[in-house]
């Protein structure tokens, strides 16, 4: 009798392991200071941040990207699939940036 309750007991813990894994390893939306390269587009397309924050794109498309500011900030060189690019903004101001690939692709980051 109490070999089959702590049984049920490791099985249970097992499932709620792996349920906590899966979620883990993909989430669905970015994060704070996070932005998602996905459906050629930049999500969220603008963010506000304060100074010094880092922010992180991760490319969540099959296809390159760049992640290239308007002026010449930060450039992210070919971002391929899965990979990310990380900028620390150190002053004030809003930033425009786009992909050099899809120019139709813009984001903006407002640092405060
Ligand atoms: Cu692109």
């Amino acid at each position: 009798m109490k070999t089959k309750i702590i049984l049920a007991s490791a099985l249970l813990i097992v499932a709620g392991v792996i349920n906590g894994c899966k979620k883990s390893s993909t989430p669905a939306s970015p994060g704070t200071n996070e932005v998602f390269i996905q459906n050629t587009a930049f999500t969220p397309a603008s963010i506000t941040v304060p100074v010094n924050t880092i922010v992180k794109w991760t490319n969540k498309d099959a296809v390159t990207h760049t992640v290239t500011s308007n002026a010449t900030l930060f450039d992210s060189g070919n971002l391929s699939s899965g990979a990310a690019f990380s900028y620390q903004f150190l002053t004030g101001g809003t930033v425009h940036y786009h992909c050099n690939i899809h120019p139709g692709m813009t984001g903006t980051i407002i640092v405060q």
